[in-house]
C-alpha cells in the first residue's frame, strides 16, 4: 500500500537523481524478473554475464530484504552518430567518450548518500553493468522505455543510446507504470544487422553480435574476423537505423562527448605505459591494448588497403603472440606474393603455436590455389 509518506520519499529521490544530472529515473518493484528467468532458460547467454538464472532474476539474492529498485539512466546520444569521414574505423558511440562504468558509479554514489540522509540506516546497492542483474529488464519494469526489436531499452524522448544503472534499497518506494512497446510493425534493426545476429524479433544471438567479436579474447576464427567489417569497437547499426534514435536530444553530458576517433595509425602505434588518457579512460579498454590492435588488424585487412603493409610489417616482431598472429594474417590476406619471403623467413624462426598455424594456414591456401589453378 503505497502511502503519502512513501510518494513522499519518492519524489524526493527522483527530483535529486535529476539534480545529479540522470536523465531518467524510475521505480521498479523488487519481485523476481519471472517473465525474463523463462526467456534466459531458452537463451544462451554470453561469458559478460554470469550463467545464475537465479542469480540474474532474482533482486533478493543481491539485497536481502529488498523492497524497492530505482532504475536510472543517461543519455549518451551523440552528434557523431555515423563514421566520420576522416575516420579508418567505427567505434560505437557508447566508447567515445569517457568510461560510463565511472561516470554512473560516481552519480550513483551520490544518490546513495542523499538517500542515506533522508532515510537514515536504509539500505542501498547500485550497479550499472557491474552486477549480474538485468539491468534492461529493471529498467522496463520501472517505466524507462520498453525492450525493442533490436534487444535494447527504448525511452520514447532519448532513444536508445542510454546507459543504464539501478540502486536496490529496502526502502518501500511508488513504482512506476511499464511502457507499452512501440516497435509495432518495424524491423528495420532485423533487417540492418550486418551480422545476422538478430535472429528474430527481440533475440539476440550474442555470440554473433559484432559488439561482442570486438571484446571477445583471442584468435578469432575468419568468419568472424569478416563480420567484424569495419568496426574497431562495438557496434551501433541496430541503433542507427532506429526511428526512436532520429531527433532525439545530443550530447547531453560532457563527459560522453565524442573524444575518440577510429584513427588505425595511432592505435597500432600505442605501447605498454604510453597510451593517451582519453583511451585508457574509455569504455573500450576493458579488454586491453591488445585486443584494440587486433581489431585494428582485422579493419585493415577488411579495408582490403595496401598501404599498410609498412604500417603492419613494423609489428611482425611484436613480443605478443596474438600481435604476430594477426600481422602474418594480414600480410598475407592483403598482398601474399609481395609478402611471400617475408612471411617465409618467419615460418623458418617462429615457435609460437598459434603464429605457425597462421602461417600454414596462409601456405595450404595459397598451394591450393595453385593447385586448382592447374587442373
Ligand atoms: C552481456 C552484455 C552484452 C553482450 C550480449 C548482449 C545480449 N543481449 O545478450 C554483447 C557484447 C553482445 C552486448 C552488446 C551491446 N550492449 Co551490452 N550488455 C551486456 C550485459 C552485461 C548483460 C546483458 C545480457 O546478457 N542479458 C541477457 C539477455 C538475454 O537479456 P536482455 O538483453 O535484457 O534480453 C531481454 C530481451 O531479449 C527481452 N525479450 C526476449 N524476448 C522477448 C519477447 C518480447 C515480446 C519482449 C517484449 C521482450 C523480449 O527479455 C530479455 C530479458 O530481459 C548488460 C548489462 C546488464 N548487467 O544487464 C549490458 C547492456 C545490455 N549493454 C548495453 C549496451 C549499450 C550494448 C551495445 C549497444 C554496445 C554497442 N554499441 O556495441 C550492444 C547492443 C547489442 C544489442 N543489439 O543488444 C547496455 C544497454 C542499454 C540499453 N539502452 O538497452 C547495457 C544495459 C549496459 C548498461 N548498463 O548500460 N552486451
Ligand atoms: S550491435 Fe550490430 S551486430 Fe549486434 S545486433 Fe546490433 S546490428 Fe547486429
Ligand atoms: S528499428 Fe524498429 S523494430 Fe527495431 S527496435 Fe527500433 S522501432 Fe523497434
Amino acid at each position: 500500500m503505497v502511502n503519502n509518506n512513501t510518494r513522499k520519499i519518492t519524489a524526493l529521490i527522483k527530483e535529486k537523481a535529476g539534480e545529479i544530472g540522470f536523465d531518467l529515473v524510475g521505480i521498479s518493484t523488487a519481485e523476481p524478473f519471472y517473465a525474463a528467468r523463462k526467456i534466459l532458460q531458452e537463451r544462451s547467454l554470453s561469458e559478460f554475464i554470469a550463467n545464475d538464472i537465479e542469480l540474474l532474476t532474482t533482486p533478493d539474492l543481491h539485497l536481502a530484504g529488498v523492497r524497492s529498485i530505482i532504475a536510472l539512466a543517461l543519455s549518451y546520444a551523440s552528434s557523431a552518430v555515423q563514421m566520420q569521414h576522416q575516420e579508418e574505423c567505427y567505434i560505437s558511440l557508447y566508447a567515445r567518450g569517457k568510461d560510463y562504468h565511472k561516470v554512473m558509479a560516481q552519480k550513483m554514489v551520490q544518490l546513495s548518500e542523499f538517500i542515506q540522509k533522508i532515510r537514515p540506516g536504509a539500505k542501498v546497492k547500485a550497479y550499472s553493468d557491474t552486477g549480474a542483474l538485468l539491468d534492461r529488464a529493471i529498467a522496463q519494469r520501472a517505466g524507462l522505455g520498453w525492450i525493442g526489436k533490436n534487444n535494447n531499452l527504448i525511452n520514447p524522448t532519448y532513444g536508445s543510446y542510454l546507459f543504464l544503472g539501478e540502486i536496490l534499497t529496502d526502502l518501500e518506494l511508488a513504482a512506476d507504470q511499464e511502457i507499452i512497446d512501440r516497435c509495432g510493425d518495424c524491423e528495420l534493426c532485423l533487417k540492418s544487422c550486418p551480422a545476422g545476429a538478430l535472429i528474430d524479433q527481440y533475440h539476440l544471438e550474442a555470440k554473433h553480435c559484432i559488439s561482442y567479436l570486438t571484446q571477445q579474447k583471442g584468435i578469432l576464427p575468419e568468419e568472424d574476423r569478416k563480420l567484424i567489417g569495419r568496426n574497431l569497437w562495438g557496434c551501433d547499426r541496430c541503433q542507427q537505423v532506429c526511428p526512436f534514435n532520429q531527433g532525439v536530444p545530443v550530447d547531453r553530458h560532457q563527459q560522453f562527448k565524442a573524444r575518440l576517433t577510429g584513427d588505425i595509425q595511432k592505435i597500432l602505434s600505442f605501447f605498454k605505459g604510453g597510451i593517451e588518457p582519453a583511451w585508457r579512460d574509455s569504455a573500450l579498454f576493458w579488454q586491453g591494448l591488445r585486443i584494440l590492435k587486433r581489431n585494428s588488424i582485422i579493419n585493415i585487412v577488411n579495408s582490403g588497403n595496401p598501404d599498410y603493409i609498412p604500417l603492419l610489417s613494423r609489428e611482425i616482431n611484436n613480443p605478443s603472440p596474438l600481435i604476430r598472429a594477426y600481422v602474418v594474417w594480414a600480410l598475407g590476406e592483403l598482398d601474399y606474393e609481395r609478402n611471400k619471403t617475408k612471411l617465409k623467413a618467419l615460418y623458418q624462426k617462429e615457435r609460437e603455436g598459434i603464429v605457425r598455424a597462421e602461417l600454414a594456414k596462409i601456405f595450404a591456401g595459397k598451394n591450393k590455389e595453385r593447385s586448382d589453378d592447374n587442373d
